[in-house]
Formats: C-alpha cells, sequence, structure tokens
C-alpha cells in the first residue's frame, strides 16, 4: 500500500525527559486515570475537514497546503485516495475516532442521486479502512452551508425547497454514518441564523427547525441508529445570529420542543469564546442539564474576534475542561473531537503531527492534573463546605420543597439575623490550582 507520511513513523509515548518532537510526553494511552485508560478518557478524533479538506485559504489570500496525496480536483478517485492517506495520519497518531462531514469526504454530483452514489462509493473505502485499522466513527454531520442552495439556511430556511433538500441531505448522512458504526451525530447550523431581523420570521424558523430536527429522530429510529444525536451551539460566524448560540440557548430550544430527551450538546471552545462564554461555562451548563455528550476541542486567539480553531495548548483550558468531564463521570458516546486547523503558515503535512500531538499531551496533562485536583480532595471538599448550610436544618427543609415564603419569614423573626456568610476564597482556590500545573 502507498505511503503518504513516509518520513514519519507511529507516533509513540516517550515521557517527559524525550527531546523528540513527534513523541507523546504525557499521553500514554495505557496508563490508567482513575481507574480507566487514558485512550478511554479522552477518545481523541480527528475531524476530516480542517484535516483533510482545508487548503488553508484566507479571505486575503489562496490556499498554502502542500497535500502530495491530494490532485486538487473533484474526482472519486482522489476522494479514495484522500482516504487512505487520512487512515495512515490517524493511524500513525493513533487517534482512535475520526468525524466528518458528508461533502469532506465525496464530491457532489450533478443531481442528488450521483452525490449519493458518489458519497456510498467513498463509505465502502472508509469501511475498508475502519476495518483493517480498528479507527472507528465518532460522528457524521452533513454540510448545510456551503452549497448555495442554503444561503438562508437549511431548515430555518425561507424556501421550502431548500428544506427539503436537507432533510434528503440528512437522511442519508445519518444512514452513512450508521452504516459506518458511527457513535453520534452532529447537527451544527452553520446558517440556521440571520443576518438581518428585517426579513425573518424567527418563529416560524425555529418552528421549521424543531420540525426537521424531530424528523430526524423519526428517522433515526426507523433504521435502528442507536448512535447519539448531538447540537453543537455556536453563537454566529457564518451568520450574525445562530438559533443555537450556545448551551442555554440550545437546551431551552430543545426542551420547548421536546426534543431534549434525544440530543445532547458537542460543546466546542471557540464558540464558547465567541459567546462570551468560558469553555468551562458551556460545560457545567450542559452538564447541570445532564446533556454534556462530547467536545470539540480548540481553541480561539483572544485578538482575533472569530473562529480561529486553533489547536488547544493551554493546559489550565484542559484542566478545566478534564475537571467537569471526571466530575460528570466521563464521556460516554463522545470525545475529544479535534475540530482544529493548522495556521496557514504551517503549511506542510508534517505540521498535522505536530498540531495534533500538542493537543493530545495538552489534553493529557489537563486529564492527569484534574485527576491529581481531585485525588487530593481539597477543592471539591470547599466546594463542599461553602454549600453546608443546606445541610441540615432550614437548607436541607427549603431542598426538600418542606418550607414556604411564611415558614422562612417565620424562621428570620426568630433568628434576626442571617448566619455570617464565609470568605469565597478565590484568589486561595487559584493558588491551589497552579500547585499542581506548576
Ligand atoms: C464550525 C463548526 C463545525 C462543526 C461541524 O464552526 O465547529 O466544524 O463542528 O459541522
Ligand atoms: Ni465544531
Ligand atoms: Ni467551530
Amino acid at each position: 500500500m502507498a505511503s503518504y507520511f513516509k518520513n514519519i513513523g507511529p507516533i509513540r509515548y516517550e515521557g517527559l525527559s524525550s527531546k523528540n518532537p513527534l513523541a507523546f510526553k504525557h499521553y500514554n494511552p495505557d496508563e490508567r486515570v482513575e481507574g480507566k485508560t487514558m485512550k478511554e478518557h479522552l477518545r481523541f478524533s480527528v475531524v476530516y475537514w480542517h484535516t483533510f479538506r482545508n487548503r488553508l485559504s484566507d479571505p486575503f489570500g489562496a490556499g498554502t497546503a502542500v497535500r502530495p496525496w491530494d490532485d486538487g480536483t473533484e474526482s472519486l478517485a482522489n476522494a479514495k485516495r484522500r482516504v487512505r492517506a487520512a487512515f495512515e495520519f490517524m493511524q500513525k497518531l493513533g487517534a482512535p475516532f475520526y468525524a466528518f462531514h458528508d461533502r469532506d469526504v465525496a464530491p457532489e454530483g450533478a443531481t442528488l442521486q450521483a452525490t449519493n452514489r458518489n458519497l456510498d462509493a467513498v463509505v465502502q473505502v472508509l469501511k475498508e479502512e475502519q476495518e483493517r485499522t480498528g479507527i472507528r466513527l465518532l460522528w457524521g454531520t452533513a454540510c448545510l452551508f456551503a452549497h448555495p442552495r442554503y444561503a438562508h439556511g437549511a431548515a430555518t430556511s425561507c424556501n421550502a425547497d431548500a428544506f427539503a433538500y436537507a432533510a434528503a441531505q440528512v437522511k442519508k448522512a445519518i444512514e452513512v454514518t450508521h452504516e459506518l458504526g458511527g457513535s453520534g451525530y452532529v447537527f451544527w447550523g452553520g446558517r440556521e441564523g440571520y443576518s438581518t431581523l428585517l426579513n425573518t420570521d424567527l418563529k416560524r424558523e425555529l418552528d421549521h427547525l424543531a420540525r426537521f430536527l424531530h424528523m430526524a429522530v423519526d428517522h433515526k429510529k426507523k433504521i435502528g441508529f442507536k448512535g447519539q444525536f448531538y447540537i453543537e451551539p455556536k453563537p454566529k460566524e457564518p451568520t450574525k445570529h445562530q438559533y443555537d448560540s450556545d448551551a442555554a440557548a440550545c437546551l431551552n430550544f430543545l426542551r420547548q420542543y421536546d426534543l431534549l430527551g434525544d440530543f445532547k450538546l458537542n460543546v466546542e471552545t471557540n464558540h464558547a469564546t465567541l459567546a462570551g462564554h468560558t469553555m468551562q461555562h458551556e460545560l457545567e451548563t450542559a452538564i447541570a442539564a445532564g446533556a454534556l455528550g462530547s467536545i470539540d476541542a480548540n481553541t480561539g486567539d483572544l485578538l482575533l474576534g472569530w473562529d480561529t480553531d486553533q489547536f488547544p495548548t493551554n493546559v489550565y483550558l484542559t484542566t478545566e475542561v478534564m475537571l467537569s468531564i471526571l466530575k460528570m463521570g466521563g464521556l460516554t458516546t463522545g470525545g475529544v473531537n479535534f475540530d482544529a486547523k493548522v495556521r496557514r503558515e504551517s503549511f506542510e503535512p508534517e505540521d498535522l503531527f505536530h498540531a495534533h500531538v500538542g493537543g493530545m499531551d495538552t489534553f493529557a496533562r489537563g486529564l492527569k492534573i484534574a485527576a491529581a485536583i481531585r485525588a487530593d480532595g481539597r477543592l471539591a471538599e470547599f466546594v463542599r463546605q461553602r454549600y453546608s448550610s443546606w445541610d441540615s436544618g432550614i437548607g436541607a427543609r427549603i431542598e426538600a420543597g418542606k418550607a414556604s415564603f411564611q415558614d422562612l419569614e417565620a424562621y428570620i423573626l426568630r433568628k434576626g439575623e442571617a448566619a455570617p456568610n464565609a470568605s469565597g476564597r478565590q484568589e486561595f482556590l487559584e493558588n491551589l490550582i497552579n500547585e499542581f500545573i506548576a
């Protein structure tokens, strides 16, 4: 079989003393943390779109990516060769999962039939490569934002035909995800939003989106697909406002339209930033609703106001993420999916390895640090203590629903003044975290 990364061997764990840039210093797949291996905890996933389709262009200049296996054409032969290159890359990296959009893997044809035939042909190659390598599909999705027919949106388009086309496309994308044994399917509403409310019937569009998702759930059941459905929140870009603007907005939408039982959230770091939140805020919001499913692991640049999708390198960030995920009890169907791209200046194939090795090591460090913080116990104990007034007495009665406003008035009249507050000790806690990061 042809090799597309001849100069690069399998990436191995060499530990902290290694100076080999293409080795893991922290990610040791078989090392156990809190009773599971790192591989089981982190469930790393490579995204097809940024890693194998992104030419690294920007609004000011052409693509710079050097990808010797890709002849730049939309031919089926090129698409199939790309699959081989992708699986060689993922196997050498040791990533157990990948994710794709339908249009990332196979070219569009002149008709939907022709497009679906192309997709089926490439899916056969994906299947072969999955079997050969043991790499699995974390989730599939449909690209409902690139084609001009979706200019006004897909499930929220003013044009019913665009909605119908999107439904046909998603039907097929769910079917191929099922065929490939995917553990999930993502809905990211790239153009499900508006540019101006002057031309937008917001209520009608939201109703349509809900109708679309209900049809997706029906189809999922019909074909027996057991994977998890996710919604991926993002506030803007490409639209001015997207309906799935953040975790809270998604949860409200899902609850309002009776979809919460069938969806979880796929939370992305850079989207949290664009929404004016921290990743930790988004994760905790999803977890509080029992709805965190998976994460798109990347990071933005605070000086650039768009979705720069950089690889995560900040250990503080990954520590916070892993603290939340461990507290939740770990990922099940989801994973740590690197929805991230190398910079335009990092155009060589080797850069794809550096980027992923760095992201994986940063998450492995975050995992180990979070586990150490949990084993130490002081952070959790502080939070437990902080809420101890709710464990007995009046607090316990309120929590149990056994107190009315009248009871609480009588209680305070009897007592005179509330018990004094204790310090929140934010700085102490920040220092505590740094003790483990150092
Ligand atoms: C774009 C989104 C997208 C989804 C998949 O900003 O992150 O890549 O993850 O459609
Ligand atoms: Ni994403
Ligand atoms: Ni994104």
